[in-house]
């Protein structure tokens, strides 16, 4: 790999030293070089840092400002400490060994004065990350634009009341767009940020849907215009910051770009804590978009169970990542997707070298998912007990019933003459256990 200049971590380059290592600073899985199936496992994970976590998030909570303190947050200029925070991001893609990153617009630059100074801005961190991409060879996995923090959105872009903001959204989508190609981002992805409602009182729903999908209909125009290539992608989320978000889950999601005719333009970027707040298992959300043939790629985090809203933890619960990844390399894998760790830092764990230790965990908990997954499939056995649970639907009438040849008259006739169907066991309780043993070896 290539080098940076900067040296803002203490911490040296992370290596792959093996299940035995003791060393808390080094991979235990995930080993980038090694080659599998004809591909280095960092192809098979194409793992990527997201930069509003892990430098644009200092552990502020609605209780008490931030906690981390990090030495190139220093400078009057704020176009200077973003570039100084910029390199130290480059630093550290390239220490953890991660292949990509991804961005909002306004975590790389500030917002200025106007629309105008801010694309400034952007445009000046934009040249500083292409020049940085090259020389460390760290690619952009996507970008996408940041329509929920600044005050003008406090009620939606898209489905904002006020076409003012639509306007204004919709030129910063624009300019994301443009500066995502400029980078090489291999996909572009739409969070609905603020795009939700609080009340009905207050909200017509039916017109906000109508312009969430006139928006996202220019977007695909305007990229078809400039000739970006990227996938689009959706990020369903059911709740958070609005009480009711409308890209809830991947269903509805599903749902509503058929309604409009835009479901052949996406695919979906499925979050791990967006699926539990959903009441789904990480591993349905999967199921869901695959299924529609839309699974785009991964935002790799998990919630806490125990509270209702994002809390963006890395995740280490293999058994959880080992049923993801099942379902994710059944459906042929991402694509141009990856697993961007959009995680956060506990409040309290403020030393940098944290950064190190929380993707350590999360890369190493999916290199391992990985492997566990690609033996459960080798071996083939839930597959086997699975096609055997539906082996009636292969053969017969349960053939012609998948065929859409046979109807309500001729299986009445059928159901008269074969009697009560015999019960079978769904055999949870020993598959649970068959899934151990992998997990426990
Ligand atoms: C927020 C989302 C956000 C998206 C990108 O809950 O996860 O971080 O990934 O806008
Ligand atoms: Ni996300
Ligand atoms: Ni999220």
């Amino acid at each position: 790999m290539k080098k940076t200049t900067s040296s803002f971590f203490k911490t040296p380059a992370i290596a792959y030293e093996g299940p035995q290592s003791a060393n808390a600073l080094a991979f235990k899985h995930y080993n980038p070089d090694e080659v599998v199936d004809g591909k280095t496992m960092a192809e098979h994970m194409r793992f990527s840092i997201a930069y509003w976590h892990a430098f644009r998030g200092v552990g502020a909570d609605p209780f008490g400002p931030g906690t981390i303190v990090r030495p190139w947050e220093s400078g009057k200029d704020p176009v200077a400490v973003a570039l100084k925070r910029m390199d130290a991001a480059f630093e550290f893609f390239q220490k953890i060994r991660a292949p990509f990153w991804c961005f909002h617009d306004r975590d790389i630059a500030p917002e200025g004065k106007s629309l105008a100074e801010s694309n400034k801005n952007l445009d000046k961190l934009v040249a500083h990350a292409k020049e940085l991409q090259k020389a460390t060879g760290v690619k952009l996995l996507w970008g996408t634009a940041n329509l929920f923090g600044n005050p003008r959105f406090m009620c939606g872009a898209a489905t904002n009341p006020d076409a003012h903001v639509f306007a204004y959204a919709a030129a910063q989508i624009k300019k994301a767009l443009e500066v995502t190609q400029e980078l090489g981002g291999e996909n572009y992805v739409f969070w609905g940020g603020r795009e939700g409602y609080e009340t009905l009182l207050n909200t017509n729903l039916k017109r906000e849907q109508d312009h969430l999908a006139a928006m996202l209909r220019m977007a695909a125009d305007y990229a078809k215009e400039i000739g970006f290539k990227g996938q689009f992608l959706i990020e369903p989320k059911p709740k958070e910051p609005t009480t009711h978000q409308y890209d809830f889950d991947c269903a509805t999601c599903i749902g509503f770009l058929r309604t409009y005719g835009l479901e052949k333009i996406f695919k979906f970027n499925i979050e791990t804590n967006h699926a539990t707040l959903a009441g789904h298992t990480f591993q349905h959300e999967i199921e869901v978009a695959a299924a529609a043939g839309m699974l785009g790629s991964i935002d790799a985090n998990t919630g806490n169970l125990l509270l209702g809203w994002d809390t963006d933890q890395f995740n280490t619960d293999v058994k959880e990542l080992t049923l993801a990844m099942v379902s994710i390399l059944k459906a042929g894998g991402l694509g141009t997707g990856g697993f961007n760790f959009d995680a956060k830092l506990r409040r309290p764990s403020i030393d940098a070298e944290d950064l190190f230790h929380a993707h350590i965990g999360g890369m190493d908990a999916y290199a391992l998912a990985f492997k566990i997954a690609r033996k459960i499939l080798a071996e083939g056995k839930f597959e086997q007990f699975v096609k055997d649970r539906y082996a009636s639907f292969d053969t017969g009438f349960g053939k012609d019933i998948e065929k859409k040849k046979t109807n309500f008259r001729e299986l009445e006739k059928i159901a008269l003459k074969l009697g009560e169907p015999t019960p079978k066991s769904g055999k949870q309780e020993y598959l649970e256990n068959l899934l151990n043993t992998y997990l426990h070896g």
